[in-house]
């Protein structure tokens, strides 16, 4: 059998409304335009999260009311940048602690480990490769109490319940007392959210399209990326971004390695991303169901974004 990536891409473009995971957008290419994305005054999310982290270290370190040592385990590190303030001000404050980041990716986590010893001589690392929950269960064996970071709106790409049901299970690896801290994007004026996700400069376009070429290169597909476009609609109602390619023709796809062609009709749409946005009301009551007790927020300035703080 063919691997997950194939079986996926099989399912999704056999579907009746076609889909394809945004989990697949960062492939190494992804990963450096979701960079380009990030560096964009568009995407206000990186900078409203880098402001939290940075202006409220301390409050938020008051909020654990951990015991020292405790670990702080970064679940999707990437690149550590937003990390890295907070992480600063407890070296710079002698609180004794060791940051566990955990990533899909070897590369981001040699490079994120390397640059933060480089950093903040001080600093104890434990990087991690693989699978979040393997790790977390081996971790509820710490004697020393945990922080879970899970930051970025991370969380934004899961439906409701499949975000429920994600967070679930972050509890059940955790020990009691031990604390998760969320990065929420929240509602706002409906156009400062569709100009972060519809961006004029097309890099977003970019991001999505790469993962035809990604099908291209990988399941050996014939995907023209030209005759294809990219479409998202932010409803304030329901707090979703959706994101879509758009087929520009009526036309067939080759892909060899799943021995299929794709039919597209004339404006046929692929669903590839949502992006959920959240009011403090809506976080309150999932933090509930998944069995979490809230006990702190950290805002932006602009209140754009929020991280959640909730103890098991
Ligand atoms: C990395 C999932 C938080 O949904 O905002 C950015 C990815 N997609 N622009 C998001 C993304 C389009 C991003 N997350």
């Amino acid at each position: 059998m063919t691997d997950k990536f194939a079986q996926d891409v099989l399912k999704g473009l056999t579907a009746k409304n076609k889909h394809l995971s945004s989990k697949y957008f960062y492939d190494d290419n992804g990963s450096r335009i979701f960079q380009e994305i990030m560096n964009m005054p568009e995407y206000y999310l990186t900078d409203a999260e880098f402001e939290i982290l940075s202006m409220q270290s301390k409050q938020i370190v008051e909020a654990l009311q951990f015991s020292q040592p405790f670990n702080i385990i970064e679940l999707g590190a990437g690149d550590g940048l937003k990390t890295f303030k907070f992480l600063e001000y407890l070296v710079n404050n002698n609180i004794h602690f060791y940051y566990v980041p955990i990533d899909i990716s070897q590369e981001a986590v040699d490079l994120l480990t390397s640059r933060l010893k480089e950093r903040l001589p001080g600093i104890n690392v434990r990087p991690q490769i693989g699978d979040y929950f393997e790790i977390l269960k081996a971790n509820k064996k710490s004697d020393y109490p945990s922080l879970l970071l899970f930051l970025g709106s991370n969380i934004g790409n899961y439906k409701e319940d499949k975000a429920e049901e994600l967070l679930r299970l972050f509890n059940a690896n955790m020990k009691v007392g031990d604390k998760l801290l969320v990065g929420f994007d929240l509602k706002k004026n409906p156009i400062t959210i569709h100009n972060a996700y519809y961006d004029k400069h097309g890099i977003t376009k970019r991001f999505n399209l790469n993962l035809l070429l990604r099908i291209n290169r990988e399941l050996d597909a014939d995907f023209k990326i030209d005759d294809f476009d990219f479409y998202c609609h932010y409803n304030p109602i329901t707090g979703n971004v959706k994101s879509y390619i758009v087929s520009l023709k009526k036309q067939i796809v080759e892909i060899k390695a799943i021995d299929k062609t794709i039919d597209f009709d004339y404006n046929e749409l692929i669903w590839t991303e949502l992006s959920k946005k959240y009011s403090l009301d809506e976080i309150r009551n999932l933090a509930l169901s998944s069995k979490f007790k809230p006990s702190s927020i950290f805002l932006d300035c602009k209140h754009y974004f929020v991280d959640s703080l909730w103890e098991k």
